[in-house]
């Protein structure tokens, strides 16, 4: 194993950048995951000197496995969690008296945070990765990323940011594809210049406007939000169009999987409600599990009680 390892979030530019700074400042071994591969890849992580959990917030359902698995490395290594994901209190008072380093904050994202930390060993042109990182978090307008982005021509920054998002909304489960963003990005490669990024954001870009074609036919509504099933894996993106082409506070959109449907909700300015704790207390109603961000949450809730769902939370959503 690697000196250093970097388990990071896999599925979007936030995530692959703050691997990127990591690659950079301590030539991290990168591991690519979700909430769903946090657990088990950690129980594999053993002889390493540090370790970095990087933009994977942690939930209830699997905070305790989760804590064990960090505590039980942190005991021979130097571990580090940095993340901008809302997370209770007690539970990252719980991570840091585990002997864990906690870097959180929900204001900026994660690979500004990582920036900030490493800014003196890093070369000045790694301020666009977090520059990427805010952009496509929605986080670019907090201090640090606003001072960062006003550096660079502002429309560089969004086509660039936008160009790797959509790329890897394309190829978001090929692990190869995305270590070889990590790596160009940690080359200090501009996003238009990494292999296939062009060619796949461009795909992307014709799947979204197909897509936009489809919502106004697909969408249903109910009275408090807009709502479709989709094949498409970017439910976010499905769950936004849906708050503007049917004009609701709140977008839907869900996806069958196996036994449940992965959710997503999007909030628009006018969405008064936090979602993320909304989508928290409806998936644990119903026997799943959920949680995010005030106006970007997501949930995995039993098939057989969607309909349940859609009841429950347009109640909620009143
Ligand atoms: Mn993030």
């Amino acid at each position: 194993m690697a000196p250093v390892v970097c388990v990071t979030h896999r599925k979007d530019v936030d995530g692959l950048a703050s691997a990127a700074i990591l690659k950079k400042v301590k030539s991290a071994k990168v591991i690519l995951s979700d909430y769903e591969e946090i657990v088990d890849q950690l129980r594999n992580i053993r002889n390493v000197k540090e370790l970095f959990v990087c933009d994977l917030g942690t939930n209830e359902k699997i905070f305790d496995e989760f804590l064990t698995e960090l505590s039980r490395i942190a005991i021979t290594s130097h571990v580090t969690y940095v993340d901008h994901h809302p997370i209770k209190d007690e539970m990252l008072k719980k991570i840091s008296k585990a002997g864990i380093e906690v870097i959180h904050s929900t204001g900026e994202c994660t690979s500004v945070l990582l920036y900030l930390k490493f800014k003196e060993k890093l070369p000045k042109a790694a301020a666009l990765l977090a520059a990427y990182g805010a952009v496509t978090d929605f986080r670019d307008a907090q201090p640090i990323a606003r001072r960062i982005i006003e550096a660079y021509d502002r429309q560089f920054i969004l086509l660039e940011a936008t160009m790797l998002s959509y790329a890897i909304s394309y190829r978001g489960r090929d692990t190869k594809f995305l270590l070889k963003v990590v790596e160009s990005l940690a080359d200090m490669r501009y996003p238009h210049e990494i292999v296939n990024v062009l060619r796949y954001s461009r795909l992307q870009a014709s799947r979204m406007a197909n897509l936009l074609r489809e919502i106004s036919s697909m969408g249903r509504r109910m009275k408090n939000f807009a709502y479709m099933e989709t094949d498409e894996a970017m439910t976010g993106n499905v769950a936004n169009f849906l708050t503007g082409a049917f004009d609701t506070p709140v977008g839907v959109a869900y996806r069958r999987k196996a036994e449940f449907v992965e959710v997503s909700l999007r909030g628009s300015e006018s969405c008064k409600h936090d979602l993320g704790a909304v989508i928290a207390m409806v998936a644990g109603m119903l026997g799943g599990s959920g949680g995010g961000h005030p106006k970007a949450s997501g949930a995995y809730i039993p098939q057989d009680r969607l309909n349940d769902f859609l009841e429950i939370l347009d109640d909620k959503l009143n």
